[in-house]
């Protein structure tokens, strides 16, 4: 799969007029990258945090990243790419974000936070491909330009690399769940991480009730029939793929909540 090198990004940044860092409302702060700020920041440009996929949080939730991020002085508005919330405002506050037309506005962020779906929600049609699993076809691979409306333009990007953010945000975002090589810890933390935020994670995904990350795994393996042909064991590397896919599609559903400012 292929992400966008910062040098890309740098040079894209350079030449844009404002550029909106898209983050997944459900961990804002892990898919979130200061390294792009800094560059940001470094050229001089508008940078505007649009947090997506709002529609998988409770409305207070939206508000409460909202004001946080602002409370740390960043611009933010939270959308739904695909439910078509807060998009007409959005293409309002890109536009009266720069001084006159025409302008292009570069869309950055981690793989899989909804970039290509708010061009295509921005624009009122499909154009810019879009898919659900890392890798998958319809990511983006290589910069795209699309036109929103005469003298605005948007530079759709592949997700950049991701260094920060943290665990196991980078991995399960960074790589397509069939490639990352071990996908046991990233899964086993991902878990961890759900059951941490919605206790009845695992029951609303699997039907299951154990909350051993790893017990979890062997019984969503053997409940799909999934074993090595050799010992029988439960094959438990394809239910932590699974695991990861399915917070993808948030099949696996959780969110993490704003702190308290
Ligand atoms: N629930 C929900 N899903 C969304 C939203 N926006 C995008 N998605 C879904 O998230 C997945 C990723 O969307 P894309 O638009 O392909 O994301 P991207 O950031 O362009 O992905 P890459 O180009 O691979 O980095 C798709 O399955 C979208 O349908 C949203 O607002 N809400
Ligand atoms: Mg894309």
């Amino acid at each position: 799969m292929r992400l966008a090198s910062w040098r890309m990004i740098a040079k894209l940044v350079r030449g844009s007029d404002v550029v909106l860092e898209v983050v997944d409302i459900r961990d804002p702060v892990s898919t979130m990258s200061r390294r792009l700020e800094k560059i940001v920041e470094a050229f001089d440009k508008t940078l505007l945090i649009v947090l997506n996929k709002s529609d998988l949080v409770p409305r207070s939730v939206a508000e409460g990243w909202k004001s946080y991020l602002e409370s740390l002085g960043y611009k933010a508005m939270y959308v739904s790419a695909t439910s078509r919330l807060g998009t007409r405002m959005l293409r309002g506050w890109v536009r009266a974000s720069v001084p006159a037309k025409p302008f292009t506005a570069a869309v950055v962020g981690y793989p899989k936070t909804g970039k290509s779906s708010i061009i295509n929600a921005l624009r009122g049609r499909k154009g810019a491909l879009t898919s659900p699993i890392p890798g998958s076809f319809g990511y983006t691979r290589s910069f795209q330009i699309f036109k929103v409306e005469e003298g605005f333009y948007m530079i759709d990007t592949p997700g950049i690399v991701p260094v920060e953010g943290g665990w196991p945000e980078a991995v399960i975002r960074g790589k397509a769940p069939e490639e990352i090589p071990d996908p046991l810890p990233a899964a086993v933390a991902l878990i961890e991480k759900a059951l941490k935020y919605n206790r009845r994670a695992l029951l609303e995904a699997y039907g299951i009730e154990e909350t051993d990350p790893y017990k979890a795994l062997e019984i969503l393996a053997l409940k799909r029939g999934w074993r090595y042909k050799s010992t029988g064991e439960p094959l438990i590397e394809e239910a932590a793929r699974t695991v990861i896919r399915d917070y993808h599609t948030a099949k696996l559903y959780f969110y993490v909540p704003p702190p308290d400012k």
